[in-house]
């Protein structure tokens, strides 16, 4: 396959740089050196750094984020901080970056060009599945002061619409059963700690990265409820011991692809398995809440406050809710990416109306002028042309991100009496990508793990397999689907009976149901 990347500088084939990967020698710590001077790189020794750190979930997100922030406190001579990485069962990551010695590149893009920086802060990464007893020795050593997640939604095994514990969850389940060799993230925790107090470690900190409201206290709220179905005397330790600070993360890293590699190598000289690309912004808010000790973020890039819950809102809301909405309406209009979404002016419009109209009026703990320059940032963010990140990626796993990207919008919007006109528009998008077929005969990618629940709902109201119908029709199916799809109480909990927002959801969903978007939208 012919293709090429286009840096600031030159257009270089990818043929060419494939052919010539065979004799590149691979990016490690013995090939630093070779790299060319505007590539920034570890300015500390990497032997002498310790584990201080082990982070569950190290996927693209985290090493363009968290660990370039570690990268920065490792330079400036905190040397017991560094990163052990764990994946829980894919060994991708593993396999790409230990022969590495760890090391990958972030490359920041944005129209203006590309800027490269090789991180050094993980030193290796261990794939739970593989080899658990390494992963809890880690986990165990008492030189780690903090373990880290990014895991996903789902990884959390929780109810999203309730932020509980999930005590149905197969993971949950077979944790329970064998505490000892546990493979979901609260089992693994709280085996770890439980190891800890026997031996007479001090407990780690847990903090939560992933974009959950209140991330640290719904990791705690899971952890601990998971701890007492293994014994209340376990859970009364995590309880007075364990600190759970949340933190709102923000970066934009899209999913990593052979062109991106190609560019990464021609620019090293070296070829790097699993380079990162991200965007030039990047915001980290953490709660200061680390009794077992934490480096000196705010050194570095990262903000540190008492109340984290301000910001986790207005993040959710107005960054991930819109991305959300986007990644539907894209998907439904066979758009591929946030700047080709961005670009459709009829989506545009609709995305600052529902921002400006509807979701900041949910955020009043900041100001207006804060909230329009944030808005315009994001907007911006959005139509960085050399991002290229996938709707089909943001689509993914909808029933654990709706919750908190518009469920919460929708019912302040109701509680105070105002309009869900936009924000049920946004929902609509959501439920009839989840039919699963396009308006232009396209197969949607739904990819969730709730999918059968929307599946069944989709059947019962006869609208499997639809692509486009007649007005009527359509208004008539919306009828069914909506309550059906609303119903779903694990996602759209009490809110989804409230009739005021079925039919702010029930309306735009007919006109998608007819493919006729732009109505939808109020164009
Ligand atoms: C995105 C986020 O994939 C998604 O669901 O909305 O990963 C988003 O890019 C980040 O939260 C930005 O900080």
């Amino acid at each position: 396959r012919e293709y090429s990347c286009q840096t600031t500088e030159k257009v270089v084939g990818a043929r060419e740089i494939a052919a010539r990967g065979i004799a590149m020698a691979r990016l490690s710590n013995a090939t630093l050196h070779t790299l060319p001077a505007a590539v920034a790189r570890p300015a500390y020794d990497r032997s002498r750094v310790t584990p201080g750190i082990v982070h569950l979930g190290i996927g693209a997100f985290h090493r363009a984020h968290q660990a370039v922030t570690i990268d920065d406190r490792l330079a400036a001579g905190e040397t017991s901080w560094g990163i052990v990485g764990a994946s829980l069962r894919a060994a991708d990551t593993a396999d790409a970056l230990n022969p590495q010695d760890g090391l990958y590149t972030v490359a920041i893009r944005d129209g203006a060009g590309t800027r490269m920086r090789v991180v050094g802060s993980v030193s290796e990464v261990l794939v739970a599945q593989r080899d658990p007893a390494r992963l809890m020795q880690a986990l165990t050593d008492p030189r780690v002061r903090i373990v880290s997640l990014t895991v996903t939604e789902k990884g959390y095994c929780h109810d999203p619409a309730r932020g509980v514990l999930n005590e149905e969850h197969p993971a949950i389940i077979a944790d329970l059963a064998t505490p000892r060799a546990p493979k979901s993230v609260p089992g693994l925790i709280v085996e770890a700690l439980a190891l800890r107090f026997a031996s007479g470690v001090a407990p780690f900190t847990v903090m939560s990265c992933d974009n959950l409201p209140d991330n640290g206290h719904t990791a705690g709220r899971v952890i601990r409820r998971y701890a007492e179905l293994r014994g209340a005397a376990l859970a009364r330790q995590i309880e007075d011991q364990v600190a759970f600070p949340c933190t709102m993360v923000d970066r934009i890293v899209p999913a990593t692809t052979d062109v991106d590699r190609a560019l990464v190598a021609e620019a090293l000289g070296v070829t790097d398995a699993w380079p990162v690309m991200t965007e030039p912004f990047t915001q980290w808010v953490v709660e200061d809440r680390f009794p077992a000790g934490r480096p000196r973020f705010e050194e570095a890039a990262a903000e540190l406050v008492a109340d984290v819950r301000p910001y986790e809102k207005m993040k959710l809301r107005l960054l991930n809710g819109t991305h959300s909405a986007m990644a539907y309406l894209g998907q439904l209009s066979g758009l591929e990416t946030v700047a080709d979404t961005i670009s459709d002016p009829a989506i545009a419009r609709f995305i600052r109306r529902l921002m400006d109209e509807e979701i900041s009026a949910t955020i009043p703990e900041f100001g207006a002028p804060q909230l329009a320059a944030y808005k315009d940032a994001l907007i911006a963010r959005y139509r960085n042309p050399a991002l290229r990140h996938r709707t089909a990626q943001i689509a993914m796993d909808g029933s654990q991100k709706i919750p908190q990207r518009m469920i919460g919008t929708a019912q302040d919007q109701l509680a105070a009496g105002r309009s869900v006109v936009l924000i049920g528009t946004a929902i609509a998008a959501f439920l009839r990508f989840m039919v699963g077929t396009g308006p232009d005969g396209q197969v949607l990618p739904v990819n969730d793990p709730l999918a059968g629940l929307f599946q069944a709902a989709a059947t019962e109201s006869g609208a499997s397999g639809v692509t486009r119908l007649a007005a009527d029709d359509a208004r008539a199916l919306a009828a069914r689907l909506a309550p059906a799809m609303l119903g779903i109480e694990k996602v759209f909990s009490g809110a989804g009976r409230d009739q005021r927002l079925v039919a702010a959801v029930a309306s735009p969903l007919a006109q998608l149901l007819a493919g006729d978007r732009n109505t939808a939208l109020g164009v």
